[in-house]
């Protein structure tokens, strides 16, 4: 399964060439997953991912000539100061001006950090201008989405179960992975700042989309914000990553992200079937029996 998943997401990552394979289906395109064998943070989807990886690369940087001077400075008194070159050892056991620099040298640095990553942080926090807003509520183990802007009915994302996903056609195992692919996408346009309301009604869980940096608790009795933008179509999956349970690891998050018009569309259909009474038309496996 794996090296299947794998060449997905490279297919979607180099050219989208999905599209074409999957021409009937106008959500499929650009899937993204992790990998196995994969290095590195996730590819970045969202502005707040791609300062996130920059920061991140950055600090490596950081980390890496400050490891590499101590270790130079190690190798040198090691070598210089070692006890047949220097049978007679100094006695000085202050030096002023060495004693600020190191610690006033650190304090820069440090500080240095700080700025960007505060600065990252309150980024993150919230956007000003949401074009849309999405509560998102945790259960054992699901999710509800709702688009308060909307009114839109609540829906339930559950997982679909193995022994239905099974049943499912090859082309759409790939773009709906075991144990990834759900009954109830979160559906969302793409380049609008999306406001996230995250809360829980039994334990705590949370909400996470690796390619969108959101890593956004679920606490009973609290919401929390944050937001992202997407500006690639496709489909994103992500898990809950706060311990929850026994079926922790069955609460998949998959997010689909397609043009405004497609999204227009699909929010006129999910009122129409609301009024009708029947499903819309992204309601994939619909009669997948909920993996309680
Ligand atoms: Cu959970």
């Amino acid at each position: 399964m794996m090296a299947r998943v794998r060449s997905v997401a490279l297919a979607g990552l180099f050219g989208g060439g999905l599209a074409g394979l999957f021409a009937g289906n106008a959500w499929a395109q650009f899937v993204d997953l992790p990998h196995s064998g994969q290095m590195n943070l996730h590819h970045p989807a969202t502005p707040v991912m791609e300062r996130l990886v920059a920061l991140h690369t950055g600090l490596l940087w950081v980390i890496t000539l400050i490891t590499l001077f101590v270790l130079g400075l190690m190798l040198y008194v090691m070598v210089r100061f070692r006890a047949t070159a220097n049978p007679t050892p100094s006695t000085t056991t202050h030096n002023t001006l060495l004693e600020v620099a190191w610690t006033v040298i650190p304090i820069i640095i440090l500080v240095g950090i700080a700025i960007p990553s505060f600065r990252l942080l309150y980024f993150m926090d919230r956007t000003h201008d949401a074009g849309l807003t999405i509560k998102v509520t945790a259960h054992q183990w699901y999710w509800t989405y709702e688009y308060p802007d909307l009114k839109l009915d609540p829906m339930d994302s559950y997982m679909v179960k193995v022994a239905d996903w099974e049943k499912l056609p090859d082309a759409e195992k790939k773009i709906r992975p075991r144990l990834l692919a759900v009954d109830n996408s979160l559906v969302v346009p793409a380049n609008v700042n999306v406001r996230v309301l995250v809360t829980s009604t039994d334990v705590m869980h949370a909400w996470t989309v690796p390619a969108f940096g959101i890593k956004q608790d679920a606490i009973i009795g609290r919401t929390n914000e944050t937001w992202f933008n997407v500006s690639k179509e496709g489909i994103y999956y992500g898990q809950c990553s706060q311990i929850c349970g026994k079926d922790h690891a069955f609460m998949p998050i998959s997010v689909k992200v397609v043009s405004k018009a497609e999204f227009d569309k699909w929010v006129a259909s999910q009122k129409k079937s609301a009024a009708a009474g029947t499903p819309g038309d992204v309601a994939e496996v619909r009669s997948v029996t909920p993996a309680r």
